[in-house]
């Protein structure tokens, strides 16, 4: 009596597992998640995609097959009280022929459309793609366009329909580039060139970030895809070709540059034209970013602010110093930055 209503007790916690996961991968598909590598937004994801639901399939019918028999055997053979010994087999040449073949089968269905897909997303990118050099830092992402001539971070600019063709490299220790929604992940090692092209589907802002453990603020290396339109694409472009606004000398920004120039500022940022240094992003336009830091904080008087007062305390290990400036001179510099549009 006990034992079975520990059965039926069993049967029931199974059904209601049953009924429960579905609801619950419903809840998982409903939510938002930005960086989901399940919502592909350009050709690479989508090939990706469209492996996994293949596979998926033939994995669930395989599964349902598989445990099928598995309870009908359980059920049907198991012990009874009076039953007599099963009859004892060994060795059975069909079964043992059918059980090596149905694998073997079934990894070339696996290998068969993986390998297809593996080639056709490492192929060489498509003339008339956008090159983009890609140079990871610990922890901030750097983007320059060989061809046009621009240097930015942890914003990439892309348009809408025209292929990109990554190269990547590594200023120190190996990074791995992602952005989820446009394709696999790709590791940046120190010493060579990685590389790797998609095609963005569709107009809006996806975040990735760093997918290789590169030290402390590994977590906090983080970027941002811009795909736009064509027409907003090349006015970005225009105004990061453009020189550095120049301000009036007078300015709490004219203040501000004397400061950029005196702090030590110079030795790791360039802004064209001014500085050369290539230890921090490219400040030249650095106004016109949405976000600082290795998108970690928005891109506000405040937050930049915060950010030169002590980087440290903004980002665990930063490699940008404390440099200990007064209130006032990190007013006059935010101002000076600011303004770089
Ligand atoms: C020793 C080199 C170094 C010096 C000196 C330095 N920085 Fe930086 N700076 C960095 C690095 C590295 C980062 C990127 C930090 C990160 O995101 O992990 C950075 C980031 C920044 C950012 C955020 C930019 C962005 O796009 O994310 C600003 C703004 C900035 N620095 C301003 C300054 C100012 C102003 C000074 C002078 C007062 C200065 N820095 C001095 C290395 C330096
Ligand atoms: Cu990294």
């Amino acid at each position: 009596m006990a034992a079975s209503a520990r059965g039926t007790r069993f049967l029931r916690s199974i059904s209601a597992l049953l009924v429960l996961l579905p609801l619950l991968s419903l809840g998982c598909t409903l939510r938002q998640f930005p960086q989901s590598s399940l919502h592909p937004q350009a050709d690479y994801a989508s090939q990706i995609q469209r492996l996994l639901e293949d596979l998926m399939f033939w994995v669930v019918v395989i599964f349902v097959l598989v445990e099928g028999a598995l309870v009908v055997a359980v059920v049907r053979f198991r012990n009874r009280p009076g039953l007599p010994e099963p009859k004892m087999t060994h060795g059975h040449t069909g079964l043992e022929i059918g059980w090596t073949i149905a694998p073997a089968v079934i990894l070339a269905f696996i290998a068969v459309p993986t390998v297809v897909t593996i080639f056709k997303t490492q192929s060489k990118p498509p003339a008339g793609a956008l090159e983009v050099k890609v140079v990871g830092h610990q922890w901030w992402w750097e983007f320059q366009y060989p061809g046009l001539d621009i240097t930015t971070a942890s914003e990439l600019h892309v348009p809408i329909g025209q292929p990109v063709a990554i190269s990547l490299q590594t200023a120190d220790v190996i990074h791995s580039f992602w952005f989820p929604a446009m394709g696999g992940k790709r590791d940046v090692i120190p010493t060579h060139t990685n590389a790797m092209w998609f095609t963005p589907e569709k107009i809006g802002t996806f975040p990735g970030q760093c997918a290789e453990f590169c030290g402390v603020s590994h977590a906090n290396m983080r970027m941002k895809l811009m795909v736009q339109s064509r027409e907003d694409f090349e006015a970005w472009v225009a105004a990061q070709k453009r020189p550095p606004v120049e301000p009036d000398s007078t300015s709490l920004a004219g203040k501000g540059k004397q400061v950029f120039l005196t702090a030590g500022c110079v030795a790791c940022h360039t802004i064209a034209g001014i500085s050369p240094g290539t230890i921090g992003p490219n400040l030249t336009h650095v106004g016109t970013r949405t976000s600082l830091a290795g998108a970690l904080y928005p891109n506000t008087p405040e937050e930049m602010a915060k950010w030169i007062q002590d980087p440290p305390v903004r980002k665990p290990g930063s490699i940008m110093p404390k440099l200990g400036l007064a209130p006032d001179q990190i007013a006059a510099v935010v101002a000076y930055l600011q303004s770089l549009k």
